[in-house]
């Protein structure tokens, strides 16, 4: 659907798909089982700009549009959706909060280090009793001179093991839910923050999820980003750009389920002729292409009204919704296509399998995106 795009965005593309098959590709199954983190991938990542592509050149970013950064998060998915969501999950939800809401002193201060690669960034708005509910967080931050206290814990933050530089949510005013919440910036060198379980995981080996434990961690009162007790609104616009580079990276997925079904079909014979010749097969890679175009429309469109700066929230959880169960679908389906052998390590549509589940589940469940979509059609 090249048509859709503009130049510049279809050379981006271009350039982005190349570097995924030379160096993501060849990498991606290795590091996933032994749950690898692609350091050297993210540095590189950096250096062509894809950790910073949709802000500004004068905070050290690529100075492209929010539909390049979706380009971008869908080809590097197509090969490794661990280094998708690596991707996403630093520029959606911690560039994105720092650029919107922060001070100039604090964009200044994280932005260049972060846009670049130099520093990995990791959101951290989850709690054992706040999933969902995000509202329900229990982490307080007090304030005490000239510094916030900050005492409590956090899970499943994507890129915990490796971020320096974290956007988390606590209570500043406990009782009022989600209008006593506030967002902080946090340092991982800064005494009292420390990583505590990490997750073994279904999928997404190669990216880490982690919990963040605050034991009296002191930050600079400056530290506090946006407005005081407006941290879940923060968040949940936050979340809203977040659900399309999920939904993007769902999309890489379903990609990558068809394409190497296509192959396989036209390769593997039974009954003397390529199964692709069977119909059953046809049916089913046809409904993938449909369901994946769908999908990619609907993605599209949320990026385009994200760029508009019109508001999004619903076609955000349409396009996340609609993306991951999509590749859920491919997924079962590509492992059906290739029979016994799909349900082995030799190919990659186990990983996809894997991979495609928690789509739907982080940044929201899939219920959560129906209750958002339902929500604004029914007021
Ligand atoms: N943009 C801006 N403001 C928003 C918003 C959005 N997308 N969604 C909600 N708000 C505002 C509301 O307007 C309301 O504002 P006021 O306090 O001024 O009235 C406030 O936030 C509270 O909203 P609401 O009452 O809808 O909150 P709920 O507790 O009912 O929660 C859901 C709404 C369930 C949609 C929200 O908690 C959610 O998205 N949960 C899932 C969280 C999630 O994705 N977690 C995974 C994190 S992985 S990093």
């Amino acid at each position: 659907m090249d048509y859709l795009l503009t130049e510049e965005q279809i050379m981006l593309k271009d350039m982005v798909s190349k570097f995924s098959k030379e160096k993501i590709a060849p990498v991606a199954s290795d590091n996933e089982k032994n749950h690898r983190y692609p350091a050297d991938i993210i540095a590189e990542a950096g250096e062509l700009g894809l950790m910073g592509i949709a802000y500004p050149t004068e905070y050290g970013g690529a100075g492209m549009d929010f539909m390049s950064y979706f380009l971008t998060v869908e080809e590097v998915s197509r090969w490794c959706a661990s280094t998708g969501v690596i991707i996403s999950a630093h520029s959606s939800l911690v560039c994105d909060p720092i650029f919107r809401f922060g001070t100039e002193e604090q964009k200044m201060k994280y932005l260049p280090d972060l846009l670049s690669g130099k520093k990995i960034g990791s959101f951290s708005l989850t709690e054992a009793g706040a999933g969902s509910d995000s509202g329900a967080t229990k982490t307080t931050a007090v304030l005490d001179g000239d510094e916030w206290v900050l005492n409590g814990s956090k899970i499943f933050a994507t890129n915990g093991k490796e971020a320096e530089i974290f956007v988390l949510v606590a209570s500043t005013a406990p009782g009022q839910k989600t209008r006593g919440v506030s967002a902080f910036i946090v340092e991982s060198n800064t005494p009292g923050y420390s990583i505590g379980k990490v997750e073994k995981k279904m999928g997404i080996r190669s990216s880490s999820t982690t919990e963040i434990i605050l034991d009296n961690c002191r930050i600079p009162k400056e530290n506090l980003l946006g407005e005081l007790n407006k941290g879940f609104k923060i968040s949940m616009i936050t979340l809203d750009g977040g659900r399309i580079g999920i939904a993007s990276q769902a999309l890489g997925i379903a990609r990558a389920c068809i394409e190497d079904s296509i192959k396989y079909a036209n390769e593997r014979q039974q009954f003397d002729v390529p199964i692709s010749s069977f119909q059953a097969i046809q049916w089913m890679i046809a409904d993938m292409w449909v369901e994946y175009e769908s999908a990619w429309l609907l993605v599209y469109r949320a990026s385009l009204l994200k760029d508009k700066k019109v508001n999004y929230s619903r076609e955000a959880a349409m396009a996340k919704l609609k993306a991951s169960e999509v590749a859920m679908d491919c997924a079962r389906k590509a492992i059906q296509i290739h029979g016994g052998y799909g349900f082995t390590e030799d190919f990659n549509v186990e990983r996809y399998y894997r991979d495609a589940k928690i789509t739907e589940l982080y940044e929201g469940t899939s219920e959560i995106q129906r209750m958002v979509i339902a929500r604004s059609l029914l007021g």
